[in-house]
C-alpha cells in the first residue's frame, strides 16, 4: 500500500517536472518520440560550424551533433552564457547564482531527454555512437510509454562488440556478437538514500583500471555533473565489460555487464526489483541503512546469493550507521566476503581496486548469465513496457525470409534466389569491356550479350525477391524502415560466426604472406556475405533486364514503380549502389530512372555537390565518411561489399545559395585492394577503373591515406591521372583532399612536410610522363590535372581509437579533426565564387559517357603505374608501326589480286576460277604467315632493346605474341571472304553477260509489239529505247564502280519525274536523309567499333528504313544513287578516321 501511493504521486511530480524540463531545454514539441536522424543529416549551417549557442535551448542539437560526429565532448553541456560564467568570489549575491544553476543542465538529463524524444531509429543511432564514445546507455528509460519505465531493447540492438576471452588468447580467436543477445553475468549498481559517494564515480575507476580513465558514466564531478538531475532519477544505465586478451591490460578474463539505478532504491523501486531479478550480484552502496529499507532488502528472495553491501564509513555518526548496517547483515545472513567496507584513509582509486578484485572473484563461480534480449519476459512480468512489440509483422518477414535460408552455404544461397546478380551480369560487364578492346570477333559479342540480356530478362524472379519486393513497396514508409532494419539485423547474425572466421583466417594469413590463400579468402569473404545490399542490387537488375514481355511473377507496373520506390529510399538517407565492382558494372538504366525520379520528387531542384573517399580497403574511409556526416556506410575490417555506394545528403536552405547545390552526394568506395592482394594479383585493372570513374565523377575526392598504404595510393592516383588527362573532358576540375591517418597533428612537421613533397614531385613527374605521352603540352604538374594546394588540402587526422579497443573510446582527437576538416572543406567549396554544380539529368549524361570511357580506356588500367603504361605505350606506338605495315602489304596485295580475277575473261569456265581462287587462297596464307612471322620477329627484337624499360613490361610479351597471332588470324579471314565475294561477283557479273543477249531480244520484242499498236513520234521511241536499255544494263553492272567518285559535292537527283514540285520534295528527302546519315557515319567513325562489312549494313538499313518511313512514289534509280551517294561519304570518313588514328597512335 505504501509503495503504491509513494508511485503515484512521484509519477505525478516526474511527469510534470519532465514537461518542465523538456521546455527548458526547448523539446517539448519533440516529445514523445518526435525527432528523426533525417534531421541530422541535414547539411547546414549548425551541422558546419559547431559553435555554442546563445541559449539553454541549443544544448540538445549541439549535443546531438557532436554525439553524431562520436565526439566525446558532446556530454559537456555548455552554452554561450554558461560559459561565460564567472568564479568572482560572490559573497552576498545569491540570486545570481541561482540563475546560472536554473540554466545549467545536467548532461544525464540531458541524454535522457533526448532518448524521450528520439524516434525508434535515432534512438538505435544514438546508442551506437553513444557506445563508440564509450558513455553507458540507457537499460530502463523512465517516463516511456504512458509514464512508465521502458526496457530499451530495440534502441540497443544494433551495438556489435568484439572482445576476445582469456580462454581464446591463445588460439588469437575472438567473440563478435550483438550485445543484446550476448550471455554474460550482469553486476547490477544501486544506492540507498545515505549514501555519501558516488557510486558512478567508483564504477568508472573499476571499469578503467589497467587502461586510461574514461568516463563512462556521468558523475558529479564531471562538467556539468554538480547541477541538479531533474528527471534522470529512476533511469537504469548499461555498460559492457570486455576484454582485449592481453592479461597485462585486461581487468578481467570474461565481459561483464554493469547496470547503474540513478537515485535511490526507495523511489524506484520497480526498476530495483527487476535488477535484482535479473543480476548475478546486486551491489548496494550505502553510508547507513535505514528502515524502510531494512524492510525492502530483507523481503527479498535469494538474497544471500545475490546482495553485495559496499559501505563508506565516512558519515558524522559513524557508530550508529555501522550498527545499522550490521543489522542488516545479521538478518540476511549476509557472509562476510559479501560486504567491503572503505575506510576513511583508502581513497577512490586504492579503494576500486579492491572491489575490481572482489568482482573478479565473483566472476570466477558465477552460474547465472542473462542477455537484454532475454529481459524480455521479466520486463513484462513486472510491468515495465519493452520499446519493441511480440508479434510485430515486419520482424516475422525479416525473420522469416532468413530462417528459409537455413544451413545453405550463402554462395549456394545467392545462386539460387538473386541469380541476376551472378556469373551472368559479370559476364555482360566484361563482354562490354572486350567490345571496345581489341580481343574477340564483333559480332560473336554482340550475339552473347543479346543472349545473357534475354536469360536475364527471362528468369523468374525468386519467391524471396517477391517477398523483399513486397515488404518494400506495400508497406508505409515506417514499417519499410522497421522491416529493412529487422532484415539488416537477421542477416548480419545469421552470417556473423562464418564471416567472422573467414576474417580471423584472413588476418592471421596476412602474417603469414600466403598471397594464393589470402586472395582464396577474400573471395570467399565476399561470396559469404549477404546483406540488403545484395537485395537491392537484384532489385535493381530486375529493373534493369526487364523489358514490356516478363514473364516473372511480379508484375509489370510494379517493375515500373521500383524506381520510385529506390528514390524514395534515397531521399530517406538509405545508399544506393552506383557500381557493382563484384561485377565491375553499373546497371545504368536503373541508375538513371532511379535518380531521374528522384530529380522529380524534389521539384527538379537537384544540384548535385559529389564526395568522394578513396583509399587502400580498411584505411578508415567508411569510419571517416560516418564521422563526417553522422551516415551509416557499414564498417569493418574485411572488405564484404565492393564498389560504390552513393548517399544523398539535403543542403538546409542556409546555405543552398553559398554552397551553389540542394544535395551533397557522399560516395563511399569499397577501398583498393591492400599490398597483400596486391601482391598476386597483376590485374590492375579494377582498381585503376574505379579510382578514375569516381575521381572524374566527383567534385571533392578525399584520398585517404594510412601512412603505410603510401605506395598502393601512389600507383592508382598516377593511372587515375593519366586516364583522366585523356578523357579531358570536364573543364572543372575535381577538388583532391588528402587525408592523412593516424597522424597527430603535432607530430614531426618538418618531416612529414618532406614526405609530403616528396610524394607530390613523384605524381608531378608522372604527371608530366603522361602528359607528355597525350601530347598535353599544357598540363606541366599533379595540379594541372587534380585541383590541389600541398599547404592547404592535406589533412592529418590521429588515431581513431584512444586505447585499446575494444574497451576504448574514441579519440576526442579524431572526431575534433574530422569535424575541422569538414568545416574547412566546405569553405574552401564556398569561397569558390564560380562553382555550379549540376542537376540530375546533367550529372547522368556525364556519368554515363565518364563510365564508357573508362571502359574503352581498359587496356590502360591494368598497368601498375605511369612508368609501366609509358613503357608500354613506347611499344605500342611501334606496335601499330607493324601492324600497319602488315596490313598494308596485304591490302596492296589483295587489290592487285582482286583486278586480276575481275580481268580474267568472262567466257572462262568455271573451273578455272575454282583453280585460280584456290590457287590465291593458299598465296594469300604463305603471305599472311610471313608477315605475321616478319611482325613477330620485330617485336622479339623490340624486347631485346634495353633502354625501352622492356623489363618493366616483361608479363606482357605472351600477349603481344598472342594478340598478333589474332590479328594474323583475322587478316586471313577476311582475305579468304574477300577472295569468296571476287568469285561470287564474277559469277554474277558472267550471268549478266550471258544472258544480256537473250534480254535485249525480249525487251525489244515487246516493244515492237507495243509500237505497232500506237503512234509515237521517232523522238518518243528514241527516248524510251534509251531508257529501256539503261533499264537492262544499269541495274547489273553499277554496283562495281569505285565508291570513291560517289558523295564528294552534294546529292543531285538525277531520275526525272514527272513534276518540279515532286522532284523539290525529292530533294529534301534527300537531304535529310543524307544529314542524318552523316551524323550517323560521323559517331561510328569516332567510336571505330565495327567491322566495314558489318557497319555497311547497319548503314544501307538505315537508309531503307528512313525510305520506308517517308512513303513511296520514286524510282529505283533515285534509291540507289542517294545509297551510293551515303556510302561515298561514308566510305571517305572511315578512311579519313583510320588515317588519324594511325597518326594517333
Ligand atoms: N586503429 C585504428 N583503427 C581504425 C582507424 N580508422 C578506422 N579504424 C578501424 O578499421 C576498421 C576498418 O574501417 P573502415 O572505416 O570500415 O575502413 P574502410 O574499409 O576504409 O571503409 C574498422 O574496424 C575501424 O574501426 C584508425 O584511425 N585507427
Ligand atoms: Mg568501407
Amino acid at each position: 500500500m505504501y509503495e503504491d501511493k509513494h508511485q503515484t504521486t512521484s509519477t505525478m511530480d516526474t511527469s510534470a517536472a519532465l514537461m518542465t524540463f523538456l521546455s527548458k531545454v526547448g523539446l517539448e514539441n519533440s516529445y514523445p518520440n518526435k525527432l528523426t536522424r533525417q534531421l541530422l543529416l541535414e547539411i547546414n549551417r549548425n551541422s558546419i560550424y559547431d559553435e555554442p549557442g546563445e541559449s539553454v535551448k541549443t544544448l540538445p542539437w549541439r549535443f546531438l551533433r557532436q554525439l553524431y560526429g562520436v565526439n566525446a565532448k558532446c556530454r559537456n553541456c555548455r552554452h554561450v552564457s554558461s560559459a561565460s560564467d564567472d568564479d568572482f568570489l560572490q559573497l552576498d549575491d545569491y540570486s545570481a547564482d541561482d540563475s546560472a544553476e536554473c540554466n545549467a543542465v545536467n548532461p544525464l538529463d540531458l541524454i535522457l531527454a533526448l532518448f524521450l524524444c528520439a524516434d525508434s531509429f535515432l534512438q538505435q543511432e544514438m546508442a551506437l555512437k553513444m557506445s563508440m564514445c564509450q558513455f553507458s546507455l540507457p537499460l530502463l528509460l523512465p517516463h516511456g510509454n504512458n509514464s512508465q519505465r521502458t526496457l530499451m531493447l530495440w534502441a540497443l540492438r544494433d551495438i556489435v562488440k568484439e572482445w576476445c576471452p582469456h580462454d581464446l588468447s591463445q588460439s588469437k580467436g575472438f567473440v563478435e556478437e550483438n550485445i543484446v543477445q550476448a550471455n554474460i553475468p550482469l553486476f547490477s549498481f544501486v544506492r540507498l538514500k545515505n549514501c555519501s559517494w558516488s557510486k558512478s564515480q567508483l564504477l568508472n575507476h573499476v571499469l578503467s583500471r589497467g587502461q586510461q580513465k574514461c568516463n563512462i558514466f556521468t558523475h558529479r564531478e564531471m562538467e556539468g555533473g554538480a547541477v541538479k538531475r531533474e528527471i534522470a532519477n529512476g533511469l537504469v544505465e548499461v555498460c559492457w565489460y570486455l576484454p582485449c586478451g592481453s592479461e597485462s591490460l585486461d581487468i578481467f578474463p570474461n565481459p561483464a555487464t554493469f547496470t547503474n539505478l540513478r537515485g535511490e532504491i526507495c523511489e524506484s523501486l520497480k526498476e530495483f526489483r527487476f535488477l535484482f531479478q535479473v543480476s548475478t550480484v546486486i551491489f548496494v552502496c550505502l553510508d547507513r541503512v535505514d528502515e524502510d529499507e531494512l524492510r525492502i532488502l530483507t523481503s527479498l528472495q535469494d538474497v544471500k546469493s545475490k546482495l553485495f553491501l559496499v559501505v563508506n564509513r565516512n558519515g558524522e555518526n559513524k557508530r550508529e550507521d555501522m550498527m545499522s548496517v550490521k543489522k542488516l547483515v545479521e538478518e540476511l545472513n549476509l557472509p562476510n566476503n559479501r560486504v567491503r567496507i572503505k575506510d576513511p584513509k583508502l581513497n577512490v582509486t586504492e579503494f576500486s581496486k579492491k572491489l575490481c578484485d572482489a568482482i573478479k572473484t565473483l566472476l570466477l563461480d558465477v552460474n547465472t548469465t542473462v542477455s537484454i534480449a532475454n529481459m524480455f519476459d521479466k520486463a513484462v512480468e513486472l510491468d515495465i513496457s519493452v520499446d519493441e512489440c511480440k508479434g510485430n509483422k515486419q520482424k516475422e518477414a525479416a525473420q522469416q525470409l532468413v530462417k528459409e535460408i537455413g544451413n545453405q552455404p550463402i554462395p549456394v544461397y545467392k545462386k539460387q534466389h538473386l541469380p541476376l546478380q551472378i556469373d551472368k551480369w559479370k559476364r555482360l560487364s566484361q563482354l562490354e569491356m572486350d567490345k571496345w578492346g581489341l580481343k574477340e570477333n564483333m559480332s560473336q559479342l554482340l550475339e552473347e550479350e543479346k543472349n545473357i540480356r534475354k536469360v536475364q530478362n527471362e528468369h523468374t524472379t525468386s519467391t524471396h525477391m517477391v517477398m523483399f519486393s513486397e515488404q518494400l513497396s506495400k508497406c508505409s514508409r515506417e514499417k519499410r524502415d522497421f522491416f529493412l532494419k529487422w532484415l539488416r539485423l537477421e542477416l548480419n547474425a545469421h552470417s556473423r560466426t562464418k564471416l567472422s572466421e573467414l576474417r580471423n583466417q584472413f588476418k592471421e594469413q596476412c602474417k603469414n604472406k600466403d598471397v594464393k590463400l589470402i586472395a582464396e579468402l577474400d573471395q570467399a569473404l565476399v561470396d559469404s556475405s549477404l546483406g540488403i545490399e545484395h537485395y537491392m542490387r537484384e532489385m535493381g537488375l530486375i529493373y534493369e533486364f526487364s523489358t514490356d514481355s516478363i514473364s516473372s511473377p511480379i508484375a509489370a507496373d510494379e517493375i515500373a514503380h521500383l524506381p520510385a520506390l529506390a528514390a524514395e529510399m534515397l531521399l530517406d538517407g538509405y545508399p544506393l549502389e552506383l557500381l557493382d565492382g563484384d561485377a565491375s558494372n553499373i546497371p545504368e538504366r536503373w541508375v538513371t530512372d532511379v535518380l531521374m525520379e528522384l530529380h522529380k520528387k524534389v521539384g527538379q531542384k537537384s544540384r548535385l555537390l559529389v564526395l568522394t573517399v578513396l583509399g587502400v580497403q580498411s584505411s578508415g574511409k567508411s569510419t571517416l565518411l560516418n564521422t563526417m556526416f553522422g551516415v551509416q556506410f557499414p564498417v569493418s575490417s574485411g572488405r564484404c561489399t565492393r564498389g560504390a555506394f552513393m548517399l544523398f545528403l539535403k543542403v538546409g536552405e542556409d546555405l543552398k545559395s553559398e554552397l551553389h547545390c540542394d544535395f551533397i552526394v557522399v560516395i563511399d568506395t569499397e577501398g583498393l585492394k591492400s599490398p597483400d592482394l596486391a601482391q598476386l594479383e597483376d590485374s590492375y585493372e579494377h582498381d585503376n577503373q574505379l579510382a578514375t570513374f569516381v575521381i572524374g565523377l566527383s567534385d571533392v575526392t578525399i584520398i585517404n591515406i594510412a601512412m603505410e598504404n603510401a605506395t598502393a595510393m601512389k600507383d592508382v592516383l598516377q593511372i587515375a591521372i593519366y586516364t583522366l588527362l585523356r578523357l579531358n573532358k570536364r573543364e572543372k576540375k575535381t577538388v583532391c583532399h588528402f587525408v592523412h591517418q593516424n597522424v597527430s597533428g603535432v607530430s614531426a612537421h618538418a618531416k612529414i612536410m618532406t614526405e609530403r613533397k616528396h610524394l607530390l614531385d613523384q605524381l608531378n613527374e608522372m604527371t608530366q610522363i603522361a602528359a607528355e605521352m597525350e601530347r598535353q603540352h599544357s598540363v606541366k604538374q599533379f595540379a594541372d590535372v587534380l585541383n590541389y594546394d600541398i599547404e592547404k588540402n592535406n589533412w592529418n587526422i590521429p588515431g581513431l581509437w584512444h586505447g585499446t579497443p575494444p574497451m576504448a573510446p574514441v579519440n576526442t582527437g579524431y572526431s575534433e579533426a574530422v569535424a575541422h576538416f569538414k568545416k574547412h572543406l566546405f569553405q574552401m567549396v564556398m569561397s569558390d565564387k564560380c562553382n555550379e554544380f549540376p542537376e540530375i539529368p546533367e550529372f547522368l549524361v556525364w556519368m554515363r559517357s565518364l563510365w564508357k570511357a573508362v571502359k574503352c580506356e581498359n587496356v590502360m588500367f591494368s598497368f601498375r603505374n605511369t612508368l609501366v603504361a609509358h613503357a608500354f605505350n613506347n611499344l605500342f606506338k611501334e606496335y601499330t608501326q607493324w601492324e600497319w605495315e602488315f596490313r598494308k602489304e596485304i591490302l596492296s596485295w589483295q587489290t592487285e589480286t582482286q583486278s586480276e580475277i575481275l580481268n580474267v575473261h568472262y567466257q572462262s569456265d568455271t573451273h578455272t576460277w575454282i583453280m585460280l581462287v584456290e590457287s590465291k587462297k593458299s598465296e594469300a596464307s604463305e603471305k599472311v604467315e610471313a608477315e605475321e612471322k616478319k611482325m613477330k620477329e620485330s617485336l622479339n627484337n623490340y624486347y631485346r632493346r634495353k633502354e625501352k624499360q622492356v623489363h618493366l613490361i616483361e608479363n606482357f610479351i605472351k600477349d603481344i605474341f598472342q594478340s598478333i597471332s589474332n590479328i594474323a588470324d583475322e587478316i586471313r579471314h577476311s582475305l579468304n571472304t574477300t577472295l569468296d565475294f571476287c568469285f561470287t561477283l564474277k559469277k554474277q557479273v558472267q550471268e549478266i553477260y550471258s544472258r544480256l543477249p537473250i534480254d535485249i531480244e525480249n525487251r525489244k520484242k515487246s516493244l515492237l509489239k507495243d509500237v505497232q499498236h500506237c503512234t509515237l513520234s521517232d523522238k518518243q521511241l528514241t527516248e524510251m529505247f534509251e531508257e529501256m536499255w539503261a533499264g537492262v544494263t544499269h541495274q547489273h553492272v553499277h554496283d562495281i564502280e569505285s565508291l570513291q567518285t560517289f558523295g564528294k559535292v552534294s546529292f543531285e537527283d538525277k531520275s526525272d519525274h514527272q513534276t518540279d514540285s515532286k522532284n523539290d520534295d525529292l530533294q529534301i528527302l534527300a537531304e535529310t536523309i543524307t544529314e542524318s546519315c552523316t551524323k550517323f557515319v560521323l559517331d561510328q567513325a569516332k567510336l571505330n567499333t565495327h567491322s566495314d562489312d558489318e557497319f555497311t549494313v547497319e548503314l544501307l538499313a538505315k537508309i531503307d528504313q528512313a525510305f520506308q518511313e517517308n512513303g513511296k512514289g520514286w524510282q529505283n534509280k533515285f534509291e540507289i544513287n542517294l545509297k551510293l551517294h551515303i556510302c561515298g561519304i561514308a566510305a571517305r570518313e572511315f578512311l579519313k578516321m583510320q588515317e588519324n588514328s594511325l597518326q594517333f597512335d
